[in-house]
């Protein structure tokens, strides 16, 4: 498999302005004509260089140029190219392929899912439906025409306008679609099949008007509203925050059940995984209508950061994928409460980015090369770069980034560009030089910032040292400095914020401040400080760092309750519980009685008295850190030590807070009849967990109230809180309640995934003999990927525990899994190999395990690139 290198870009030998397709749509068999308007990009004084379009999976049936077939001497085709020798210097090629819908099984090209036909193209796709210079730097206008059989396909859907349509001989219909905006290939679609919609017309700031649809199954008509709300919110917030208005009169979005990623933003025709569309009160939780209004709202900023204004190649990826996570984050943020979103973006980042920027598999926002595009879809490239751009808002201030943002529009609409224009913008707009900055783009590696102070009574002296280090990875053993946006401020002892002055300055500057990094060590000295203050660092996560200071504890009580910052606060919280989890780790792994001490159960018991809080927040205050994040704590990851102790101390709280736990939940019960617009989800958030600690604590009265809560809950969110505890109970309620959930549920996709889901994550020991018995359950479908996400990707991702069982059965039940989808879908194949890259973080018993199973995957013959990348860089 070959290795491709950004250094080795080159400018498109051949562009195409025209792209005119038509399709002759049936599952078994789609014809696709296409006609291509090409012109030649290069110096021809020495000769004209082939023409290489990229093709895979296709059967060639003819070939002409300017109207004549091209005869057999003057062109070559392969498994993934087709070569026309030696072109002219501006010709029409016209190519007709087949191709087989229902056999694609890798859902990227044409392929059908359910009764309906659909496109992926990102990355790669186009080149499975036809011939094509598949890469993004190459634009074009597309006008399509898409024939099919009426009564089975009375929908035929493509990118921009419906110029045409009418019916044909035999009982079929066409429809003709043109894409008036250039585009590059992977943001082409299709959609054919028997669809209803629900519409709506939006007002735009102009006012024009624009036409909204949601597409789906008929069976689903009544699950949309919530989608096409949302959508009308990212409309409005895009051209209120950016300015950013839409230019199409239509948008379209079709929700389908087999689909690799979440969505994807195709020009004008948005194809969706159905589980960020479909929501109603009864079946989805508070959590789903939370994803759906963030999704929907990312595909639709992309029509700008994206689209409008696309990559010049896939190294830029986080061009836009960087940037249109920091415009979701921010629209959820106005939606929601911007600081338990802020938690929950970086407990994402911390738990999965970070041990992926230590692993084997670390690369940086902008990566210098890859096997197999798709396995860059990341982490990395998407919530890295988003801390990158919301970096960028840092140091600039907001104003000045608003204009660097509306520079970036002005200077590169209809382009394919690179992060370094945008960062140009950047720069330019907010007059600063930003080449050092750069380095957050191609270094990879999470910083560690360790921090020290020193306070001089005498002078009123403040100093904070700050040294930045970053460690080595896989091909950068040694890393430059950042440029590195430090918020902070300063408390006295009292808790009050301090006025800040830097030695030198003529006067105080508020009481929050941006800090600059940008050599090794940089020292800040702040002047008038009448006694030792408590730092306050890393406000709002102001960079994706890991941070070191000596805190006490009385400091970050302090923090915790009086710091300005609502993440300084909540992280207080977490460092503390993080130290007592890893000190409890370790007297477990010494043989030595654990205990809980009590300073850290008044700590829960004084949160819980405290009903001033916004609930959703404090609820993420008493959750303790995942195991997950714990174990990126660990030199050598102990599943089973962190485990307990974690177990601990949650049955801990569960016992000796049971009345304050029992009275929270009952001050957040529900007191009118549930609807997910109530503004109640952080109630529901508190009340399920104080439910969860309650039953942490064990017990027959804790049991009886999680199935009262069960039987009587009027919404998913609440009727899940309930199950999700009981799989983790060895009762005899938990095989009833699955039952009844199972058999309340059945027929319904994306409830039955969660009841796969919680299944996979139980904590007891049998779990593992659970997921291999689902596998063979009738509604598994190892081909349709949010089932493999939902028992595979829980089991392996979620239940670090049992997945790490020490006996090996998870590890083969993974590498299984992995092989047999390999043969079917390898983007999802590979995505199921990330616990596998972590191996040498575990013991030498565990990481033999492990690598064995590696071996075995990489020894298998037929092995997908994809696949292949992943594993062979994992070892
Ligand atoms: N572009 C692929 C899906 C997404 O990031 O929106
Ligand atoms: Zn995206």
């Amino acid at each position: 498999h070959q290795t491709i290198h950004q250094k080795d870009y080159k400018v498109p030998d051949y562009l195409v302005d025209t792209v005119e397709l038509t399709f002759d749509l049936s599952p078994e068999d789609t014809r696709v004509l296409s006609r291509l308007a090409i012109r030649s990009n290069h110096d021809r004084s020495n000769g004209a260089s082939p023409l290489v379009l990229d093709g895979e999976e296709l059967t060639l049936v003819s070939l002409k140029l300017d109207g004549v077939e091209v005869k057999r001497d003057a062109y070559r085709v392969d498994d993934a190219s087709l070569t026309l020798l030696a072109p002219p210097e501006s010709f029409v090629l016209e190519v007709e392929t087949r191709i087989k819908p229902k056999e694609n099984s890798a859902l990227s090209g044409l392929y059908a899912s359910g009764p309906m036909l659909c496109t992926q193209c990102e990355a790669e796709g186009f080149r499975r439906i036809t011939y094509f210079t598949d890469r993004p730097d190459v634009m074009a206008v597309y006008t399509v025409t898409l024939r099919a059989d009426k009564a089975s396909c009375p929908v035929l859907l493509a990118n921009g306008n419906l110029v045409d349509r009418g019916d044909l001989p035999d009982g079929r219909h066409f429809a003709v679609w043109h894409d008036p905006f250039k585009k590059p290939s992977y943001l082409f679609a299709v959609v054919a099949g028997d669809l209803v919609h629900i519409a709506d017309r939006f007002t735009t700031m102009s006012g024009r008007a624009v036409q909204l649809e949601i597409y789906v199954e008929e069976r689903n008509k009544d699950k949309c509203e919530h989608a096409l709300r949302s959508l009308m919110r990212a409309m409005r917030w895009d051209e209120e925050k950016f300015g950013r208005e839409y230019d199409l009169d239509t948008y379209m979005v079709v929700a389908v059940d087999d689909f690799n990623m979440g969505a994807m933003e195709n020009k004008g025709l948005n194809v969706f995984n159905s589980r960020y569309v479909l929501a109603s009160p009864e079946s989805a939780t508070d959590d789903d209508y939370e994803a759906i209004e963030e999704v929907i709202g990312h595909e639709y900023f992309h029509n700008w950061t994206g689209n409008r204004i696309t990559c010049r190649d896939w190294f830029q990826l986080s061009l836009k994928e960087g940037l249109t996570i920091f415009r979701d984050q921010e629209f959820s943020a106005d939606m929601q409460s911007r600081p338990v979103k802020r938690i929950a973006d970086v407990k994402s980042l911390r738990s999965a980015q970070f041990a992926e920027d230590a692993g084997p598999l670390a690369h940086p926002v902008r990566p210098e090369s890859y096997v197999e595009i798709n396995n860059f879809y990341s982490m990395t490239v998407y919530h890295k770069g988003g801390e990158v751009i919301r970096m960028l808002q840092t140091l600039l201030g907001r104003e000045a980034f608003r204009a660097g943002m509306d520079l970036y529009f002005e200077r590169h609409d209809g382009q394919a560009v690179r992060v370094d224009e945008f960062v140009q913008a950047m720069a330019d707009a907010g007059k600063r030089d930003l080449s050092q900055f750069m380095l957050w783009y191609d270094q990879a590696g999470t910083p560690v910032l360790t921090v020290s102070d020193d306070y001089r009574p005498e002078s009123g002296s403040y100093t904070l040292t700050v040294t930045q280090s970053c460690p080595s990875t896989p091909g950068q053993p040694e890393k430059k400095p950042f440029h590195i946006p430090l918020a902070m401020g300063l408390l006295d002892r009292d808790g009050n914020e301090l006025p800040l002055q830097l030695a030198g300055e003529a006067a105080a500057a508020g009481t929050s401040r941006v800090l600059e990094l940008r050599g090794e060590t940089e020292t800040f000295t702040f002047a008038g400080i009448k006694e030792r203050p408590v730092p306050s660092l890393l406000r709002n996560f102001s960079a994706p760092v890991k941070l070191q200071y000596p805190y006490s504890d009385e400091d970050l009580n302090l923090l915790m309750t009086r710091d300005s910052d609502p993440f300084v606060r909540w992280e207080a919280g977490q460092v503390q519980a993080v130290k007592l989890i890893m000190g409890l780790t370790g007297e477990i792994q010494a043989g030595r009685q654990a205990q809980v001490p009590e300073s850290f159960i008044e700590s829960f018991r004084r949160l819980l008295a405290d009903d001033s809080q916004d609930r959703a927040f404090l609820a993420e205050t008493l959750t303790l850190p995942a195991e997950s994040y714990l174990a990126e704590q660990m030199a050598v990851i102990d599943p089973d030590a962190i485990h307990q102790a974690r177990e601990l101390v949650r049955s801990t709280v569960g016992r000796r807070l049971w009345s304050e736990l029992t009275a929270v939940r009952a001050a957040c019960a529900p007191k009118a009849p549930y609807r997910p617009d109530d503004g109640l989800a952080g109630c529901r958030r508190l009340k399920n967990l104080c439910l969860a600690y309650l039953m942490a604590a064990g017990g027959q009265e804790a049991i009886d109230a999680c199935m009262a809560q069960y039987r009587s809950a009027d919404n998913m969110t609440d009727s899940l809180g309930a199950l999700a505890q009981l799989t983790s109970c060895a009762c005899p309620e938990r095989d009833e309640a699955l039952a009844s959930f199972y058999d309340c549920w059945r027929g319904d996709r994306g409830v039955i995934d969660k009841w796969f889901t919680h299944q996979a994550l139980s904590r007891l020991p049998d779990t593992m003999d659970r997921v291999l018995a689902l596998l063979e359950h009738p509604d598994f479908d190892l081909r349709n990927p949010n089932r493999v996400r939902s028992l595979v990707g829980a089991f392996s991702q979620g239940n670090q525990v049992r997945f790490h069982d020490a006996g090996g059965r998870g590890y083969r039940f993974l590498a299984d899994q992995i092989l047999r989808l390999n043969a079917i879908n390898p983007q999802i194949a590979a995505r199921m190999l990330t616990p596998f890259s972590r191996w040498r973080r575990y013991d030498a018993h565990r990481q033999e395990l492990m690598k064995k199973e590696l071996e075995r995957i990489l020894a298998e013959p037929g092995l997908a690139r994809d696949v292949y990348e992943l594993a062979a860089k994992s070892l």
